[in-house]
């Protein structure tokens, strides 16, 4: 029994070296080491070759290191295995992090501020108070209601969307396809927390943009994508930061990483960008997180937070 390490352009030694000191007696190797496929059982993934998973025919889990599992899930030789993928309060935590900082970034027209200084302009914008400000979250999963309770002291109006109904204690919720355009007429900050599917893909498209409120932030509504580049459609987040139909947007996530140099996006001044950065997985963490999986599944206990296949999330 053993564990193989999997991590595309993460520092898999570093990964190895907590989990050895949890995993006590089992053999840890990386990807890039001779090892034996028979005796591999779980394998902790992220971007995982096309060959990463030959010969391995006695895993028992994939342990996905990210929360979002779409690439995962789009491998050629994905085995017949379990894929457990990442809960945790410390990417949570992140994750509201980015959310909330880009959220009062916005509200408060800090944006502007920017541009003035660029100028040496000293001047004073009013925004809107916060309570007649809604914030829409797209997908109120781990790390939406996660998000939200971290949104709810600062005062916003907050609205959510997910597939199935909620009833989350101070918040607006909408469900489903019918759900989405009211949803949307009702939102100036708009969230993408979504995992990516063939539902969602594309959701952050022009018409999507059209829909939003007018008349609560100053200048038009705002996006922020913290869920995958495939959310969204980038020539129409250009064509929506040109012609004001967005007021900005910020993007964690990008149709191709790294974001190629001759995307518009780089150019445009109301388009505030960083490098999936929101929620990168913590080794600590993970290393708890994930070693207590094993350990666990090993002493008999069910694997947690299983991805539902045909779901696709
Ligand atoms: P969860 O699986 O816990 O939640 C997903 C939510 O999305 C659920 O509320 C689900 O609805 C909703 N949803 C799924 N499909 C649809 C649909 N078609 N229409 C409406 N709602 C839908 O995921 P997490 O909260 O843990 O993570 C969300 C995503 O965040 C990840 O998949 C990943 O892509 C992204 N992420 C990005 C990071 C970054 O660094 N930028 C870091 C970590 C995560 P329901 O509740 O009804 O099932
Ligand atoms: C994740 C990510 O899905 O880092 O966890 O993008």
């Amino acid at each position: 029994m053993a564990l193989l390490l999997h991590l595309d352009g993460i520092d898999e030694e570093r990964w190895r070296q907590r989990l050895t000191a949890k995993l006590e007696g089992m053999p840890i190797y990386l990807s890039s080491q001779a090892f034996e496929p028979g005796e591999i059982s779980y394998m902790l993934a992220w971007k995982p070759a096309p060959d990463a998973f030959d010969g391995l025919v006695n895993l028992k889990a994939v342990l996905s290191l990210g929360a979002g599992v779409d690439a995962l899930l789009q491998h050629p030789n994905l085995p017949d295995a379990p894929i457990v993928r990442f809960v945790d309060d410390d990417l949570s935590q992140r994750m509201s992090d980015y959310v909330v900082a880009n959220v009062m970034m916005h509200q408060r027209l800090f944006t502007r501020y920017q541009t003035d200084q660029k100028a040496k302009v000293w001047r004073q914008h009013y925004p809107a108070p916060a309570p007649e400000i809604n914030v829409g979250i797209m997908g109120l999963g781990v790390i939406g209601q996660f998000t939200l309770e971290r949104l709810k002291p600062l005062g916003l109006g907050l609205l959510g969307w997910a597939r199935s109904a909620k009833l989350i204690d101070g918040v607006q919720c909408y469900s489903g396809a019918d759900g989405l355009d009211e949803f949307l007429a009702a939102t100036d900050i708009l969230v993408c927390l979504l995992p990516l599917t063939e539902d969602t893909s594309g959701i952050l498209n022009y018409e999507t943009f059209s829909k939003l409120r007018q008349n609560g932030l100053k200048g038009g509504p705002v996006i922020i994508n913290a869920g995958r580049g495939a959310h969204q459609v980038e020539a129409d987040i250009t064509r929506a930061l040109t012609d004001g139909t967005l007021a900005a947007a910020s993007l964690d996530v990008f149709e191709v990483e790294p974001l190629p140099q001759n995307s518009p996006l780089w150019d445009l001044s109301n388009c505030y960008i960083t490098p999936h950065i929101a929620g990168i997985s913590n080794p600590d963490s993970g290393t708890r997180y994930f070693s207590k999986v094993i350990s666990a599944h090993e002493a008999g206990a069910p694997l947690p937070n299983v991805v539902d296949l045909v779901r696709g999330y």
